[in-house]
């Protein structure tokens, strides 16, 4: 099959029948993954929601000093950790707002001191937001910043922060925080050290299909170039409790289309993911028949989506995610981070 255009994509989008799109994404998911949709069992860990930005679309951050604000110190973190799976479960997925109290040390201890508390977890933490601050922080490079992560432990990052690249919505809903082009910089930058890494796009607020076709298009070529992203997630925008809350939630339809395009799409991308937390379990198991083959995992305690409202549970045990997906007359796969299948459930 040639690759799917820019102006193709945009067609999809815009037209209401989904059915072709839906057949296409589903024969794709079906030769890589025939009936398999994966799921990890992960916990969230979040260290601060104390932020320098205020971006439009965030109900998480709180400003210094700000009721509701919060920012863990190493034993907190280390403590957490036990008391939410550290020990049981396969991957910590750490993501926090840009909080100058830190220093340069307290991420590499953090991620050096979870490294020798909890030998079997997998790291997976940062996003090119937070890799940005770090190195601006600290005046190292991203390549730097990056290695002394490594050292400390860090196994792979998160794909937050890439929001929509399109200049005209980022200057709307975040125009002070790491652009685009250094967005893709820092992924790659990753890439070329060997660290895996996820890449997200936020929809349903203010973006066009264009839009959104332009920002798949900056990933399929860094895609194209390095080969290091594992998964494609799009999150869908939750309009409550932020500064975008005179907005609807995307319809389930478009949350449809995006998701089976995405399959299309990426032609270079193995996975895509349905986030349960932003869609709720009913649509990410039709999603498994519009090209979807994984739906991340238990969580534990989801605190981004859920501080705009999200109306989903803050987390799953893995006994629902495998009926979830058995539901969809699909077989349920545990997987480590890195997609390497742990447990088959036939
Ligand atoms: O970058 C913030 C988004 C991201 C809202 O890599 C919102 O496997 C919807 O990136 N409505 C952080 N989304 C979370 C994230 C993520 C989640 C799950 C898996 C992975 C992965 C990554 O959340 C932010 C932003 O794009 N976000 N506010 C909101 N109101």
């Amino acid at each position: 099959m040639t690759r799917l255009s820019a102006k193709e994509a945009i067609q999809f989008l815009s037209n209401t029948d989904i059915y072709e799109l839906g057949t296409l994404a589903n024969s794709i998911r079906t030769r890589l993954h025939n009936n398999k949709t994966y799921y990890v069992k992960n916990f969230h860990l979040n260290y601060t929601n104390i932020c320098v930005h205020s971006c439009k679309f965030c109900g998480f951050a709180r400003r210094k000093g700000e009721s509701g604000g919060w920012q863990m110190t190493i034993d907190s973190i280390l403590e957490y950790i036990g008391n939410h799976g550290g020990s049981t479960l396969s991957e910590v997925h750490i993501v926090g707002g840009l909080n100058p109290e830190y220093k340069f040390d307290f991420y590499t201890e953090m991620v050096n001191q979870i490294r020798q508390n909890f030998p079997n977890l997998h790291i997976k933490a940062f996003t090119a937001t937070e890799i940005d601050f770090i190195s601006k922080i600290s005046k190292k490079t991203i390549d730097e910043t990056l290695k002394s992560l490594i050292e400390a432990g860090l196994n792979s990052m998160p794909g937050g922060g890439a929001e929509i690249f399109s200049k005209r919505v980022w200057d709307t809903v975040c125009d002070h925080k790491t652009a685009p082009d250094q967005w893709l910089q820092v992924h790659r930058t990753a890439h070329k050290l060997g660290l895996k890494s996820t890449c997200t796009m936020l929809y349903g607020h203010i973006e066009t299909h264009a839009e959104i076709v332009e920002h798949m298009n900056l990933l399929r070529k860094l895609q194209d170039e390095t080969g290091g992203f594992t998964a494609f997630i799009p999150l869908a925008f939750q309009p409550y409790d932020n500064q975008l809350s005179h907005l609807n939630q995307v319809s389930a339809l478009e949350s449809i289309k995006v998701h089976a395009l995405a399959r299309v799409f990426f032609d270079n991308i193995e996975h895509i993911k349905a986030y349960w937390v932003t869609l709720g379990l009913r649509l990410a198991q039709i999603l498994m028949d519009f090209g979807v083959d994984d739906i991340d995992g238990t969580i534990v305690e989801e605190r981004i989506m859920h501080m705009s409202g999200a109306n989903s549970p803050k987390g799953l045990t893995e006994e629902s995610l495998i009926r979830h997906i058995k539901e969809s007359g699909k077989t349920p796969v545990q997987r480590d981070t890195l997609y390497n299948p742990v447990k088959i459930w036939n």
